[in-house]
């Protein structure tokens, strides 16, 4: 009579494990399931960039969507687009197309944004920046966020700041040393704000998208252009087509990745906390891998035979005179609240 107790108690003990153990899995099993279900993750999320994937630039959105896999456990596809092809080219409209949502993510120069959000244009204010430290006292400080702040409006989200680079100035007929060597050069920039630095310059501006550069250089069509030296010049083979560079770091350009609003908000938090990671961590590869080999650069440059120039201190004070007036009227349209919290930035950095 004991003994048959104690089989039916252990019978029904080992009943409620197995019981409550497969109500655990189940539980589990069916949490992962909703999870997944509420998420209605897509195949596959677009990501826009200007350039091909050899620039740092590019290399930084592929790394993006590496790590973007590989925190979310592969539920985050996201396919990088490079060349603008998604806009036919056309680098401007790449921001339009992920404000509306038929493009979820970009890796963008902050040059591209800045005709749709003016805000943008701050960073590449003429001589903003005199080196990289001062760079990194802006990015790192409240004063960039005022920037992914006015992303919001724009029904998008800014994930972290990247390094297109400085701009260095490239042509075909002289070595720049002064404003009165920019006279009657025909200079492709993109955007208005550089098209009045070269006006001011004395220069021939023309807007002109970045895909149709390379063969307008070697046709003549333009005399020069600017980009980052490690960052483009290198990888697209600028130096093939120019003879001369001069190092004014004139202009400042980051980049910014940036996700669709409701595609960002169609992620879970856990997700999103991947994502925001993914983003944090391949642009702090990216801002470093952009800033190495400068110096192997400069003398791989010249080994292509270029003409490579570097500026005094009272050269480059010129040029910042004489493009004076295009930061002030830029400032007005970033507003000078914006300018204000980048200029305080810059100047602790100077006291560091
Ligand atoms: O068009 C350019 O010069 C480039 C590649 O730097 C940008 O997209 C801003």
């Amino acid at each position: 009579m004991k003994k048959s107790w104690l089989t039916v108690l252990a019978v029904a003990l080992v009943i409620t494990l197995v019981a409550l153990m497969a109500g655990c899995g189940g539980k589990q099993a069916q949490s992962d399931k909703g999870k997944a279900g509420d998420v209605k993750l897509k195949e596959e999320y677009k990501l826009t960039m200007n350039v091909t994937k050899e620039t740092k630039w590019g290399q930084g959105a592929v790394k993006f969507a590496e790590l973007a896999k590989e925190y979310t456990n592969g539920k985050v596809n996201i396919k990088v687009y490079p060349s603008a092809m998604l806009t036919g080219g056309d680098q401007m409209r790449q921001v339009e197309m992920v404000q509306n949502g038929s493009i979820d993510f970009m890796v963008n120069s902050t040059i591209n944004i800045a005709p749709t959000i003016p805000e943008f244009d701050v960073w590449g204010l003429p001589f903003m920046f005199p080196d990289y430290k001062a760079v990194d006292a802006a990015m790192n400080s409240p004063a960039a966020d005022k920037l992914f702040k006015a992303l919001d409006k724009y029904n998008m989200v800014g994930l972290a700041w990247g390094e297109n680079g400085f701009r260095e100035v490239t042509n075909n007929k002289r070595p720049i040393t002064s404003p009165d060597d920019m006279k009657g050069l025909k200079m492709r920039v993109v955007t208005p704000m550089y098209i009045d630095i070269m006006r001011a310059l004395g220069a021939n501006a023309v807007s002109m998208n970045w895909g149709e550069v390379f063969t307008s250089l070697q046709q003549g069509v333009i005399d020069g252009q600017e980009n980052p030296i490690v960052g483009v010049i290198i990888p697209t083979k600028i130096y093939e087509v120019q003879k001369f560079i001069t190092n004014w770091h004139y202009s400042y350009d980051a980049l910014a990745v940036v996700v669709n609003k409701n595609t960002w908000n169609s992620f879970p938090p856990e997700i999103r906390e991947q994502l925001k990671k993914a983003a944090v961590d391949a642009m702090k590869w990216q801002v470093a891998e952009s800033r190495k080999g400068l110096g192997e650069g400069i003398e791989f440059l010249k080994s292509k035979g270029m003409t490579v120039t570097d500026l005094t201190p009272q050269q480059l004070a010129a040029f910042k005179q004489a493009t004076k007036p295009v930061y002030d009227k830029y400032a007005q349209k970033v507003g000078p609240e914006i300018v204000k919290a980048f200029e305080e930035a810059v100047a602790k950095a100077a006291k560091n």
